[in-house]
């Protein structure tokens, strides 16, 4: 039952009940993510994103169902936020059939290209040169959407970030670029690793408009993620936005994340927990404290159930491998690329430098 006085719930606040259930199912399924992972469940790499729900959650709602995703590995959350299934992400975590990428991706490479999120990348920055392409892509076709591309704070010293950026300023490319700064790449502050530590200034060598926001705050980052998408939509001027927030986990689960901060960091922002400050926020409205313990309740019982469904899953054959890895039409193309043909590799590779 619920105690929300309707007098004092302000119904234009853009933290509601359904963003707090949101941003608290990440939290959930990651928390369980990691609890499955030290059980062996779950193998290769699991980057939990837990402390950064607002602003994933801020992104994804920013987005209209036409709009293009793009993200790092970091990828749990972007995936639900999106509207995958928990049972979809925690299949795909355990390798199994019904997985969002069928079994084969694991926790980096989420993705569900119905909804429009073109992944989950394991390569830093990786995503970068793709969601400029995708934008160009949208450009082309006259389709009046965006592409918002997520990265993390240590993407932006790769090389692939500075061939996107001036792509994307030089043709007027409609795609947000979203630094999710969450203070360290892998063990690494930004501090220590970027000369011009204020990120979203670095948008200026490329003539692209830069933008700082609390990425902990729900409405500011709402607000700032529509209007910047709009922008992009509307008049094809793309953006860096750099989003504050913090991871309080390890970089993965198998770091303790405690070599290179300390213990009082980390309770210094949970102590601003983005969940608490929704949550408060709600009371505020007039929420009523049974309706949020039943909502918490919700998330664990549907965390519970995506563990359930994906352990009954089951695992993809191994005859099906290679199924969905290569475009129709590749065996041509890779007969082409034989050593000793035509285009082979061993003419163009080591023909000249040989004499044969
Ligand atoms: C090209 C490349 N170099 C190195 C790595 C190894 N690596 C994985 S994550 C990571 C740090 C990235 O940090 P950041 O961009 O801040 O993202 P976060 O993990 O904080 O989300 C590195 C160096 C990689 N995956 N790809
Ligand atoms: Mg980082």
């Amino acid at each position: 039952m619920t105690t929300t006085s309707p007098r004092k719930r302000r119904t234009k606040d853009s933290v509601t009940t359904d963003r707090y259930a949101r941003m608290l199912l990440i939290r959930e399924l990651e928390t369980e993510a990691e609890r499955q992972y030290k059980l062996a469940r779950i193998g290769g790499y699991c980057h939990l994103s837990s402390g950064q729900e607002a602003i994933t959650i801020a992104a994804a709602d920013a987005l209209e169902p036409d709009d293009v995703l793009v993200t790092g590995y970091r990828s749990h959350g972007f995936a639900l936020a999106r509207g995958v299934s928990p049972e979809a992400v925690m299949a795909e975590l355990f390798g199994r059939r019904s997985g969002c990428a069928h079994g084969r991706g694991g926790s980096m490479h989420l993705l569900d290209v119905e909804r429009r999120y073109f992944g989950g990348w394991g390569i830093v920055a990786g995503q970068l040169p793709i969601a400029t392409g995708l934008a160009l892509s949208l450009v082309r076709r006259g389709s009046e959407q965006a592409v918002l591309c997520e990265l993390g704070d240590g993407a932006v010293n790769m090389g692939a970030w500075h061939e996107a950026l001036n792509l994307a300023g030089l043709w007027h490319l409609p795609v947000v670029f979203l630094i999710v700064n969450n203070e360290y790449g892998m063990g690494t502050s930004v501090q220590r690793a970027s000369a011009e530590p204020e990120l979203y200034r670095r948008a200026a060598a490329f003539r692209i408009h830069g933008e700082r926001v609390d990425g902990d705050d729900l409405e500011a980052s709402l607000e700032t993620c529509q209007r910047l998408l709009d922008l992009a939509r509307r008049e094809r001027r793309p953006a860096v936005l750099e989003a504050l927030t913090y991871r309080y986990r390890g970089h993965s689960v198998a770091d303790a994340g405690l070599a290179y901060r300390t213990r009082e960091e980390i309770a210094r922002h949970e102590a601003a927990d983005p969940l608490k400050r929704a949550r408060a926020a709600l009371l505020d409205q007039g929420v009523g404290e049974d309706e949020l313990e039943a909502i918490e309740r919700q998330a664990r019982e549907r965390v519970e159930a995506a563990v359930e469904y994906a352990l009954a899953d089951p695992e993809p054959e191994v005859s099906e491998l290679a199924v969905g890895m290569h475009a129709p039409g590749s065996a041509e193309q890779f007969e082409r690329m034989r050593p000793g043909s035509p285009f082979g590799e061993l003419e163009l590779t080591f023909g000249a430098g040989l004499g044969r």
